[in-house]
């Protein structure tokens, strides 16, 4: 049961898709349903706080995109899309707001705060035994969302927030990213790298190198001369491009969708109408109002010219909107320059730390108060509606393609999202580092994400910061294999980290190839969670609630109706503890042709797995089926199953399947029946 609370005069943020009607706050325990008063106290005089006491046992879930734990519980949290590309442990915002928690234990509910600026979850970490959730505005609709169990109330949320975005199948395939790839011949490298080596990949995505100036929708034509002849020739090697947008339009005369930004006043205004300047990549840019239903509708249809080269999927970035600097930030910032010169020959510290600090004015809050939107035909300041920028920048590319080409699915992923995005594309988690907690983030990650209605996400795999090492690249793709986004992304300067750059290939050929051994079965849960509202990765505590150990299990995960996964994620093991909390199959893939399955009681274990090994687990009852291997998504064949799972038992697997780019999974897919 959904309950709606509506405080003050919230703006209509499109992140729900059920209209209901705001219940009483007046009435206490109403019956046997709990009404928020029963469970919170909340204040929504002036600002708004909400509070709730946790008992011992009681574990928090949710907030999608965010650090640490899959159980939240012990800090805090800000939902602000942030542009930080240094995700230690400490942080509070990264780059989505998903705000939506589940509490699990004592009692089972969810709310879901549909507030489009920061708010605060402070989850025990002021008060070791309370949850208290601020916002500054009491401007908002909070849903309760209660029933049976944890998957109950998932479900229930993921229906009010409406059907998660189902991309291509050849999305599925692996994806090579470098920031850096500077030219056709770095492109036909890469692709000569996969290819020759026999290692799978189905895209390469571009970065911002690409473009004339880092201009969005156009393409530098002395590096890429003839991007539809390259994108015809990639195709017929069955390989995709997938170049970024960035969020802010270069200022630049003659450039179009600037000029018709300036002229059709689409761009987000200063408090005195003037169009707000930020420095992004281009220098000098604009943002799109992409509050503004006309404006999407615009910046959408801008897509088509690439489209028009032969693109059929994209990624946004830089849509918290990410801001280098503002004039105004820059100007006082020359000023405190100025101010310090007097100091310039000998400065004690605080002068020179005031020196260093003075050009720390990117993404400050400061600028984001500094512009506006058009909602609905009111003027909102920005920083009241910072969430929903990326969310509706994403947005608006995916109306636009369904005007281009309402005929296919396109894939397309954000790095800003807020809850309702995810209807229309996924996410990859931003700049993390090659390091080994990282890996270890992205798979607590991944469950919350998939609460939150994201299930076509995944991390920069290998670390997009730092140097990254062979071990970590194997250990990290071995997890990779199994999240819908599979991409391998690394930074300007960073060592290369295409995966023919190390010693050792077949190594990584045998863990890209059964990526696609495991494919069709992936992509058929993939659409089954979509369509139904279900989790594609869970906690182990929400399948096994009655299980204390499992409660707590953070580095292993339930992955669809019959998996387990256990990742290996620190360097230099040969293996790694796992707990069962049912008697499994431990399937141990020595390469993607060779593996030994091993009956496992329930209990802890110790499982060996080589540097090149793939674990996973089979539940009992449930069988996994294997496609033959090969290179790309175009080559996959359906025909004929290699069937892992327990013999003599009848089992079977209704197998999701349909031409990779209906708009209409629901309608035209079909079904096929595999036994073992
Ligand atoms: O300021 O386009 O998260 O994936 O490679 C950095 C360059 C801008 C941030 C993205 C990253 C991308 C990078 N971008």
């Amino acid at each position: 049961m959904i309950q709606k609370y509506r405080f003050g005069t919230p703006i209509n943020t499109d992140a729900v898709v059920q209209d209901i009607p705001s219940a009483p706050m007046d009435k206490k325990d109403s019956e046997e349903n709990q009404s928020i008063l029963s469970l919170a106290e909340i204040n929504a005089a002036d600002h708004f706080t909400l509070t709730i006491k946790m008992q011992a046992q009681d574990a928090v879930y949710g907030l999608g995109e965010a650090n640490r734990g899959i159980n939240k519980r012990g800090y805090r949290y800000v939902s602000h899309c942030n542009d930080d590309p240094n995700h230690t442990e400490e942080k509070v915002s990264l780059y989505g707001a998903h705000n939506f928690i589940l509490f699990a234990g004592s009692k089972f509910f969810g709310l879901f705060f549909d507030y489009p600026s920061d708010i605060c979850f402070d989850i025990g970490y002021t008060t070791q035994d309370t949850l208290t959730v601020t916002a500054d505005e009491a401007n908002l609709d909070v849903y309760l969302i209660t029933g049976a169990d944890a998957y109950d109330i998932i479900h229930q949320f993921r229906q009010l927030i409406g059907k998660s975005y189902i991309p291509p199948l050849w999305a599925f395939g692996y994806i090579q990213s470098r920031w850096g790839y500077k030219n056709e011949e770095d492109i036909r490298r890469v692709a000569a790298g996969y290819r020759d080596n026999g290692i799978p990949l189905d895209s390469i995505s571009m970065d911002i190198d690409y473009m004339d100036h880092y201009k969005d929708f156009t393409v530098d034509l002395e590096r890429f001369p003839n991007l539809s002849a390259l994108s015809a020739e990639m195709k017929e090697q069955g390989l995709h491009f997938i170049p970024i947008i960035d969020a802010g339009v270069k200022i630049e005369s003659g450039y179009n969708a600037y000029e018709d930004g300036v002229k059709n006043n689409y761009f987000c205004k200063r408090a005195d109408g003037t169009d707000f300047v930020a420095g992004v990549w281009p220098g000098k840019t604009h943002f799109p109002d992409m509050l503004d239903q006309n404006v999407r509708k615009w910046f959408g249809l801008q897509y088509k010219s690439l489209i028009d080269q032969g693109i059929e999927g994209f990624w946004n970035d830089m849509n918290e909107p990410a801001i280098f600097y503002s004039e105004e930030g820059l100007a006082a910032a020359f000023e405190k320059m100025e101010e310090l010169e007097k100091f310039k020959d000998n400065p004690d510290l605080n002068a020179f730390w005031a020196m260093r600090d003075a050009f720390n004015i990117s993404n400050l809050q400061k600028d984001y108060e500094r512009f506006y939107h058009n909602v609905d035909g009111k003027k909102v300041r920005h920083d009241k509606v910072h969430n929903l920028y990326g969310f509706n920048m994403t947005r608006a590319a995916a109306e636009g393609f369904d005007e281009i080409c309402p005929e296919k699915r396109m894939l397309l992923f954000s790095r800003s999202s807020y809850i309702g995005m995810h209807r229309y594309g996924g996410i990859w988690t931003g700049d993390n580092q090659s390091w080994w907690s990282h890996l270890l983030l992205n798979i607590k990650m991944m469950p919350s994400l998939n609460m939150c209605g994201f299930l076509y996400s995944g991390a920069d795999l290998g670390g997009f910061g730092s140097h990254t090492t062979r071990d970590l690249l194997l250990r990290w793709l071995a997890f990779g294999i199994f999240t819908p986004l599979m991409r391998n992304h690394a930074a300007l300067g960073t060592r290369e980290q295409e995966c023919y750059q190390f010693e050792g290939l077949e190594d990584f050929r045998n863990i890209l190839k059964l990526r696609y051994r495991l494919l069709p079965y992936l992509y058929s849960e993939y659409v089954k969670a979509a369509l139904n509202d279900t989790l594609l990765f869970a906690p182990l505590a929400f399948e096994y609630p009655e299980d204390a150990v499992a409660r707590e299990v953070e580095d292993q995960l339930m992955l669809g109706e019959g998996l387990m996964l256990a990742p290996v994620y620190q360097q230099n093991t040969t293996g790694r503890h796992v707990y069962l909390p049912e008697p499994m199959l431990f399937v141990l893939f020595h390469t993607s042709e060779e593996y030994t399955v091993t009956p496992m009681p329930a209990g802890h274990h110790y499982i060996p797995c080589g540097l090149a090994e793939v674990p996973l687990f089979i539940r009992c009852g449930r069988i996994l089926p294997l496609a033959p291997s090969c290179e790309c998504t175009a080559q996959l064949d359906y025909t004929s199953f290699t069937v892992l799972g327990e013999e003599g038992k009848g089992l079977s697997y209704s197998m999701y399947t349909d031409d990779g780019y209906t708009k209409h999974p629901e309608r035209d897919g079909k079904y096929l029946t595999i036994t073992k």
